[in-house]
């Protein structure tokens, strides 16, 4: 039997070092049915049913499409510079990419998590992982902007990241590479990974009104590699399940290294008892962290970033009850809990089947100690203790798991390129099809709620290859919407994301729609160089700053000559879009702008950093298209000589 795994595995690790090439599905046409067109028509003017929330990847920001035309409809810039929305090229939106190590202008996003509210999406928050340098944003669902972002100390690569809590209580953040704790004496050799390095569990606390995050505790657990997580609901809500791998503590994670295990672990924390032992203070305050916590306020439409350096740690092999580990086949990545709480599906990435476990079995292994032993001090059940049952043969490399909400559960598999359904309670497989290619995540809207929408499936692929015209070397990324109202899940539509589409969440447009901010009202602006009307525009001197209090208004500038700039003077447009339209913005750029422009929506101020660097005459002008006169919305500043 040991052999008859190994060989699967080895199998599995050659089709995966070897390409795809060998597991391309063929026959598109085949898959696709006559009416998919019909399925997927949103007629001009009509709205979509569904808002889909897709992860950027590489490109760090966060886009949404409409389900189910796969129409884009916005790019939110979060971790990275975006001048389509002037995200950090304004001096309000700057402070917003600050980090412990200084501005961070571009990073990664994977994951995206819809706030809820009893196990079902509230429509008020999307928060979403920065990768590289660790972070949470939480983008408001009002102004479909970032309203925060959070930096996590004791951590490095931020994969397992942001799952939450059935009531947003928590959003949860698994390092994915373990380090030595930040602040301590961290210059030390890689060779000792085994006995200094920790793999960090963030848990952050979510304001319910305002949606402030703060660290509320960690949780230092033995050095491993976090990949992913999911809570509890319902029957196990008040616990946390991340997947691990590289158990074997390989300070290189080369296959020979870190892949030799037969099985890893799926890591199994008691959140709730984590708030005990914080109440009877077992919690460790550590002081020499450092994190930027960054916060951009609608009001005066400005951002600040404070950086903190305190933090509370639990030690997981300390505190008896907290964690427990469950051995889990083959690296597993992703670790998903079906509508009820009840399963707990693992996703071994080098695996040939499906374990699925059982959260009451597994409240009874604790409770009987049917232990295989401990790791690092963390007892870990037996197997078969916790175990439900193993989905047999269903595909090669299962990485990641979601629910219709009929009782069956669709798994997406990397090397064998295909979307597999089958029945949580006997575990028999019912249908597949192929995707076009090499699935990563998959996301059935509502689908880590407790009532899915059992209507359709997304496919993020990571190799799109013959999908699209081709784009030279570079090209889309592609999503694949499947109908799963029938019996058998139907392909009917390809559509291009932008980056690379990571995990993506959606929901019925109903829950956002109507919550949408139209403007911002002038007389709420806040912002300390608001002009409120073109009465107040101005231009003040104060050293060598030059304010600007520009305002603008279809179709000019005021003031719209500007003259008394000397070369060495720093100016400051404040721009105020004085519209109180819908959908009224004015741009703003000028010659030789070494911020770039802005973008300011009506209401909002917006302000602009210039250097001048030359003596001269200097164009300024509205970049957005406002009305029949926008060409003639422009303006002179001059520059002199000191
Ligand atoms: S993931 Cu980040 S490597 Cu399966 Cu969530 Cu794509
Ligand atoms: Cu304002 Cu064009």
């Amino acid at each position: 039997m040991k052999t008859k795994n190994f060989l699967v595995s080895a199998a599995i690790v050659l089709a995966v070092t070897m390409g795809f090439q060998a597991c391309k599905p063929k026959g598109t046409q085949s898959a696709v049915s006559g009416n998919a067109a019909e399925k997927t028509y949103v007629a001009p003017g009509q709205y979509d049913e569904f808002y889909s929330f897709v992860s950027g990847g590489f490109s760090g920001q966060l886009s949404v499409y409409g389900l189910p035309s796969g129409r884009l409809l916005r790019v939110i810039p979060v971790f990275s510079l975006d001048p389509e929305k002037g995200w950090g090229f304004s001096e309000e939106t700057k402070p917003m990419l600050e980090t412990s190590h200084g501005s961070v202008p571009w990073d990664d996003l994977h994951h995206v998590q819809l706030s809820k509210t009893d196990g079902e999406y509230d429509g008020k928050w999307v928060f979403v992982n920065a990768n590289n340098t660790p972070r949470i944003a939480r983008v408001d669902l009002t102004t479909f902007r970032t309203a925060e972002i959070l930096e996590l100390p004791n951590s490095g690569g931020n994969h397992s990241s942001p799952f939450i809590t059935q009531n947003t209580e928590y959003v949860v953040a698994g390092t994915r590479f373990s380090v030595p704790p930040d602040g301590e004496k961290s210059d030390m050799s890689i060779e000792k990974f085994k006995e200094n390095f920790k793999g960090t569990l963030s848990f952050v606390r979510v304001n319910k009104e305002s949606g402030n995050m703060d660290i509320a505790f960690q949780i230092e657990t033995p050095g491993v590699n976090y990949d992913l997580s999911r809570a509890g609901k319902e029957a196990s809500h008040g616990w946390f399940f991340f997947s691990t791998y590289n158990t074997e503590q390989a300070n290189t994670l080369q296959e020979v290294n870190a892949s030799k295990n037969d099985k890893d672990f799926i890591l199994a924390v008691n959140w709730k008892k984590a708030e005990e032992y914080l109440k009877a203070g077992k919690g460790k305050k550590v002081s020499n962290v450092k994190y930027a916590h960054n916060v951009y306020d609608e009001h005066s439409h400005t951002s600040k970033s404070t950086i903190k350096n305190e933090v509370i740690v639990l030690n997981s092999a300390e505190l008896e009850g907290l964690c427990y580990y469950i051995p889990c086949p083959k690296s597993p990545h992703g670790v998903d809990i079906d509508p009820t709480g009840e399963y707990i599906v693992g996703s071994g990435k080098l695996a040939a089947l499906i374990p699925v476990f059982s959260f009451t079995k597994m409240q009874k292994a604790i409770k009987d100690k049917a232990f295989e032993g401990t790791f690092e001090g963390i007892p870990v059940i037996k197997y078969e203790a916790a175990l439900h049952g193993e989905v047999q043969k269903p595909g090669l490399g299962p990485l990641h798991t979601e629910f219709d909400g009929k009782g069956n559960a669709i798994t997406s598999f990397f090397v064998s390129s295909e979307l597999v359904k089958w029945n949580i309670k006997d575990l028999k497989v019912l249908d597949r099809v192929p995707t076009y290619y090499s699935v990563g995540h998959l996301m059935i809207p509502g689908g880590d709620t407790k009532s899915p929408d059992s209507k359709y499936v997304v496919a993020f692929n990571k190799i799109t290859k013959d999908r699209f015209l081709p784009t030279g070397p570079e090209l889309a990324h592609s999503a694949q919407l499947y109908d799963i109202s029938g019996d058998k899940m139907q392909l009917i539509l390809d559509f291009p994301t932008i980056g690379e589409p990571h995990y993506a969440q959606a929901v019925r447009a109903e829950k956002v729609k109507d919550k949408s901010l139209k403007i911002y009202k002038l007389e709420a602006n806040k912002h300390p160089h608001f002009a409120n009307g073109e009465a107040e525009a101005r231009v003040e001197r104060k050293g060598n700053k030059v304010h600007v209090y520009l305002t603008t208004i279809r179709s000019h500038f005021t003031p719209d000559k500007i003259e008394g700039v000397q070369l060495g003077d720093e100016v400051y447009f404040h721009v105020t879009n004085i519209e109180q339209d819908w959908d009224m913005p004015h741009g703003f750029a000028i010659k030789g702008a070494n911020n770039g422009e802005l973008l300011v929506m009506p209401g909002e101020t917006q302000t602009l950093k210039w250097v001048p660097d030359r003596i001269g005459i200097f164009p300024m002008y509205c970049t957005d298209f406002c009305s029949a006169l926008h060409q003639e919305m422009a303006g002179y500043v001059r520059v002199s000589p000191k």
